[in-house]
């Protein structure tokens, strides 16, 4: 420890004591980069490409110096100088080269893969304003860059560049790399692309920026608008510029290994992360091809090198691009996939396996499936959507090609880092065993009747909540109770995962306070989610719950018994305190639409009962702690399919017609929502809601609102409630991404 200290102090050239934050921070950089300078890199002769158009990483300092098992003795170190750790990574920008669950996923995987010494490279882009910094400026969400590139230290240029070629000109790509140390301090390395003409002028007010000038805007933000051609047009050349890049980095690194270009399955696998870089295939065919290789031989290759994973089954996020676009963006692309689809053309007759339909469209997720030789979904429920509906005739043609890869999460940064007491207490139960194998959570049920630990998981519940509650009054000026149930719901805003059903809630539990049928204990739910600036729906969802919060948070008669809190910019910064301080987890999509969810779990290990429907990976998570032990409500997701398939759901059916949900909904344009919100937005809301409603929230509403009051009088019995805790915790073994890895690496990667 004094070795550390006197290390740092070299590093400082002062006293710890006398140095401000800003400088230890950056000390402490130099350390860990040090550190990992050293580490031994990890090698095999097969290796894996984790491509993917996000990394949601979030703050490295602390997680860098866990997996490099610096952090107690750093943490030490500081409070003996009267230092605090976590201080002092606030001043780090966190990277938000991501949206939500995908990008995150990836980052977990990373991890994981480091810690069990596979060879295993991230490939994306290196986005200089990430996705956005969002406000909330009179009761609506504003957007605004993000500039967390340039104050961040960790990349480091590689020394590496390739051109790739668009009708406009060849542009550059330039390497930037940074060490990504598992736990236990082996590393490896997450490998971005960045456009090097790139010109940050070009963005003007909030994020808009001139979408055709791509020598300059291709690394600017993580997909950009896509309402509009220019802003779709910009996405196939920014996904272009992506797989290019890395097509020519893995066959760099296989040729330079001494390798030939038809032995790249036996050197590389590519996992290909959602449709984002489903060209990297006609890419590899058409580099090879150029480099001497006949086409079939290329074919052949390819079709043993790459493997997709499907993350969402929305038909509008299964990505299919006009030929035209694909025509003007990437012209040198469109021989090959016409040749990939004819032969596809040759062997099947169905129209629904062509990669190019009737209507010209290009299927990026087709292409995937018939030339990669892996195929998973992402949770159990999501895969056998999959198998028997979604992708039912490519499962018949590829039987073997599709398994399934629940998601997993990594326990370092979501617990220990996070929850470093509950990580602690877990610790003095079982041992340090966990850690590594995750599955030694269970033996914390041998705890299931022990008053003593089921008061100290309470007791650890509530110093989180005190912590995010003193958090939000210093940093954000608000004040909610922490005596109060915290229920959460964050997630980003779509229609699917059903936010607005949250917000009839709490319009319900309004009217109750109102009417003096007063709760036992006062509620703070909490939201944090940020919509696709083009998503005008979303937005308008985060309009009602910005005005539902003014309205509750300012009535002398409700505010005590309820509090509505939703955060400004969410992130997994926010993530980071949120989850552990969480009694409720809200996950209620309508079945069958989220594929799996990974906050579900974050919560679980957390120490949080879910509230949600069967879908995703609630289901498993049903399966393994009980009924008992989680809340569900809701359709199921066969019956919620069938209605679609016979459109037989309408919101008519409730609306007028039930006066309950009637009451709900006319709350949403009564004169008090009015005068205080937008009526144009309120209004949308309004009409969608009681007249589309696709995602059918007022199916589900009663019974979500019958199942929140059950669980908040569930939650008075508060050994009872402890108990569920338990063995939530001790159940989450199965969600850690060393697990998911570890699969993915037996069944697809082999390396
Ligand atoms: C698609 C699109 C299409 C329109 C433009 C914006 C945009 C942004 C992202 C996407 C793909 C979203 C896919 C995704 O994030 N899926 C989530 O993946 C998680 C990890 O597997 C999973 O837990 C979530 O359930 C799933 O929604």
């Amino acid at each position: 420890m004094t070795e550390l200290r006197a290390e740092l102090e070299l590093l400082l050239k002062k006293d710890l004591e006398a140095a401000e934050n800003e400088e230890i921070y950056a000390a402490l950089m130099t350390l860990v980069q040090q550190r990992l300078a050293e580490a031994p890199r990890i090698e095999g002769p097969r290796k894996l490409y984790y491509v993917s158009a996000e990394f949601l990483l979030g703050k490295l300092l602390s997680n860098n110096l866990i997996n490099l098992g610096l952090f107690d003795a750093v943490r030490d170190v500081l409070q003996e100088a009267g230092k605090d750790l976590t201080a002092i990574e606030e001043l780090e920008p966190e990277p938000s080269l991501g949206n939500g669950g995908l990008g995150r996923l990836a980052a977990c995987y990373l991890d994981s893969a480091a810690t069990l010494g596979l060879p295993a490279d991230g490939v994306g882009l290196l986005y200089h304003f990430g996705l956005f910094r969002q406000s909330f400026e009179n009761l609506k969400q504003s957007e605004s860059p993000d500039e967390w590139l340039s104050q961040q230290q960790w990349l480091r240029k590689a020394g590496l560049s390739f051109p790739v070629t668009f009708p406009q000109g060849t542009v550059e790509a330039v390497l930037y790399e940074l060490d990504v140390p598992g736990y236990g301090g082996q590393v490896s390395r997450l490998r971005l692309f960045d456009l090097e003409t790139v010109d940050e002028t070009l963005v003007g007010d909030g994020i808009d920026f001139d979408k055709t000038a791509i020598d300059k805007n291709l690394t600017l933000f993580l997909y950009p608008d896509d309402s509009d051609r220019d802003g779709r047009l910009l996405r196939v050349y920014q996904q272009y510029f992506m797989v290019s890049a890395a097509a020519q980095l893995i066959l760099q690194d296989l040729t330079q290994a001494g390798h030939a270009l038809t032995d790249l399955p036996k050197y590389a696998v590519i996992q290909i992360n959602d449709t984002h870089p489903s060209m990297i295939i006609p890419e590899l065919i058409r580099l090879m091809v150029e480099q001497g290789v006949a086409f079939d031989d290329a074919v052949a290759a390819v079709e043993q090198t790459c493997a997709y994973t499907n993350h969402t089954i929305l038909a509008e996020a299964l990505e299919k691009w006009p030929l035209d676009y694909l025509e003007e963006a990437v012209p040198a692309l469109v021989p090959v996939i016409r040749e990939l689809d004819e032969r596809v053309k040759q062997r099947c007759v169905d129209e629904d396996v062509a990669i190019i339909d009737e209507d010209d469209l290009v299927h990026m997720a087709r292409m995937d499936i018939h030339y990669g030789f892996s195929v998973n979904g992402v949770a159990a429920l999501h895969t056998e959507i999959l198998r028997t509906s979604e992708l039912k005739a490519f499962a018949r043609l590829y039987p073997n090609k599709f398994t399934n890869k629940t998601n997993g999460i990594t326990f370092r940064r979501w617990l220990m880092h996070c929850n470093p007491e509950l990580a602690g207490f877990v610790t003095s139960l079982i041992g340090e065993g966990w850690k590594r194998d995750a599955n030694e959570l269970e033996k914390l049920l041998a705890f299931r009747d022990d008053p003593q630990v089921l008061q100290q998981l309470l007791d650890l519940k509530q110093g989180k909540k005190d912590a995010l509650a003193e958090y939000l009054k210093e940093n954000a000026g608000v004040e909610i109770p922490a005596d109060s149930v915290f229920d959460v719901q964050i997630k980003r805003l779509h229609e699917y995962k059903r936010q607005q059903m949250n917000a009839l809630y709490i319009i319900w539990k309004y009217f109750e306070i109102k009417a003096g049928r007063l709760p036992k204990r006062p509620l703070t739910l909490i939201f944090g989610a940020k919509a696709a600036p083009a998503y005008v729906i979303a937005k308008d969802i985060i309009h009602l719950i910005l005005c539902l919060q003014e309205i509750v948070n300012n009535d002398p008669e409700v505010s005590p018994y309820m509090q509505v809190l939703m955060v400004e910019n969410y992130n997994v910064s926010w993530a980071e305190r949120l989850i552990p301080a969480c009694d409720i987890s809200e996950q209620i999509s309508l079945a069958s639409k989220e594929a799996s969810g990974t906050g579900n779990m974050k919560f679980m290990l957390n120490g949080a009962v879910t509230l949600g429907t069967l879908d995703g990976a609630n289901v498993e998570i049903s399966q393994l702690v009980g009924e008992e032990n989680i809340a569900l409500f809701g359709e199921r997701s066969e019956k919620v399919m069938e209605m679609y398939a016979e459109e037989s759901y309408s919101p008519g059916d409730f609306y007028p017609d039930d006066p309950e949900i009637e009451r709900l909904l006319d709350f949403l344009i009564s004169p008090k929502m009015m005068r205080l919100g937008d009526p144009e937005n309120l209004g949308r809301l309004y009409r969608d809601m009681t007249r589309k409603d696709w995602f059918m929230a007022l199916l589900d509403v009663k019974t979500y609102i019958a199942a929140k009051e059950k669980l908040l009088d569930e939650y008075e019995d508060r050994l009872a409630w402890a108990r569920r805790m338990l063995v939530n915790i001790a159940k989450a073994g199965f969600f850690s991404s060393d697990r998911a890895v570890a699969q993915y690496n037996e069944e697809i990667w082999r390396l």
